[in-house]
């Protein structure tokens, strides 16, 4: 059987992982795999969380099958929490899904399902899982242009030129916020520019929301996606609870359709759920239950924002931090840049040498295509960050 194989090729980013955990080196810095870290570098349950699995226990009657679209209570708190009430209900259907990977796997299938000619377009670059994703469902896949390697940030004009070419036939994949590897973020205007794009072109929005709140806030970073979605027709949205919730490994997320009407809605629903029954049939409930109990009640799910903003927060401390360290230490704005991204990374546009240098020789490990995790930065080891970083560049 097997003999008709080859190895397929490792996830690079879950591999440096693996690759840092072996590494002796006591100084060693992990700005590696998107994982939040506290200061003490390490990854929380959040308070909100452990007190909603708390009641969970103390309530739970039973464990027999949630259903194919799995918890319905979760699936209404996070219309609400994606749309607030600017997208009709009635034109809106959502499954829960095994986290945003799930979502974006069955939400890719049904696009193929309804248009398996059209082409699907990424943004150059993205996360690394997208493009092989978007072929496994069977698209041909293509690239928009989207980061200014020289200012870092966003080439707004070219992406734009490149989306207002696009039609029907086309997806694009957009993520909502914070994007992923860049840090490079669209602001409100250029989000309303995208979506005016859109409705000219009729081209079709695939949004991955994968980290709702750690930008800006939970509504500032639902802009664009609200932008978008009530622009056009139809479109569908890929939400991850991994990050904003810290429960990553529960696999919670949800497939979100927004259709032309109500019919359009149900027979789009009615595919999701075929797929999801003849794939891994029903999502876990766990994470769901945790994000409907939290979303559901007034104090934990202020206590859930309270959290949410001490680790955004965090994050935008530590880039400031990073950035002015550099300044100080060269002189240059060149680095300004990473207090002006948003959400966990930044693409530091370091040669491919520089990143393996910072590897061997400091212990500082990132992404091949020198991506960094600024929640892995440890607070008190920014000057030395900083000399390692400037090191490489001289
Ligand atoms: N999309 C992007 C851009 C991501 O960075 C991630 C990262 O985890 C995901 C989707 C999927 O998240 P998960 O499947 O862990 O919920
Ligand atoms: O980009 C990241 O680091 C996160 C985590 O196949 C991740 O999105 C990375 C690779 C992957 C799944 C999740």
């Amino acid at each position: 059987m097997f003999e008709t194989l080859t190895k397929a090729p490792a996830d690079k980013i879950l591999a440096l992982m693996g690759e840092f955990a072996a590494d002796p080196r006591k100084e060693k810095i992990d700005l590696g795999v998107g994982v939040y870290k506290d200061e003490a570098g390490i990854t929380p349950i959040m308070t909100s969380v452990a007190k909603a699995e708390q009641r969970m226990n103390a309530s739970a009657k039973t464990k027999t099958y949630v259903g194919i679209s799995g918890n319905k209570g979760f699936n209404a708190a996070v219309r609400e929490l994606v749309f607030a009430d600017t997208v009709p209900a009635g034109r809106t259907r959502i499954m829960q899904a095994p986290g945003g990977t799930g979502a974006l796997a069955v939400l890719m299938e049904l696009l193929y399902r309804a248009k398996p000619g059209a082409t699907l377009w990424l943004s150059n670059p993205t996360w690394p899982n997208h493009a092989p994703m978007a072929k496994h469902a069977g698209f041909k896949v293509d690239s928009y242009p989207y980061f200014d390697t020289k200012t870092r940030a966003v080439d707004f004009p070219a992406m734009l030129a490149a989306l207002d070419k696009l039609g029907p036939n086309d997806i694009v994949l957009l993520h909502g916020c914070c994007h992923n590897p860049t840090g490079a973020n669209l602001t409100n205007e250029q989000w309303d520019q995208v979506a005016a794009s859109f409705k000219r072109t009729g081209a079709f929005p695939l949004i991955d929301l994968a980290y709702l709140g750690f930008g800006d806030g939970l509504e500032a970073d639902g802009y664009g996606t609200r932008a978008v979605v009530n622009a056009v027709p139809e479109s569908v949205v890929a939400f991850s609870g991994s990050k904003n919730f810290g429960l990553y490994r529960e696999r919670v997320g949800a497939a979100i359709v927004v259709a032309r009407d109500e019919a359009q809605a149900d027979i789009a629903n009615s595919q999701l759920m075929n797929i999801a029954r003849v794939t891994y049939s029903q999502p876990p409930d766990h994470g769901a239950e945790i994000i409907r109990t939290i979303l559901e009640d007034k104090d934990l799910r202020a206590e859930w924002e309270t959290e949410l903003a001490t680790m955004r927060n965090r994050m935008i401390r530590l880039r400031e931090k990073l950035s002015e360290a550099i300044k100080a230490k060269s002189n240059s704005a060149d680095f300004d840049f990473i207090a002006a991204h948003r959400g966990m990374f930044s693409l530091l546009g370091l040669p491919g040498e520089a990143v393996e240098n910072l590897k061997t020789g400091s212990g500082v490990y990132m992404i091949g295509d020198s991506r960094i995790n600024v929640a892995g930065i440890p607070e008190d080891r920014v000057g030395d960050l900083a000399d390692a970083i400037l090191a490489t560049i001289k």
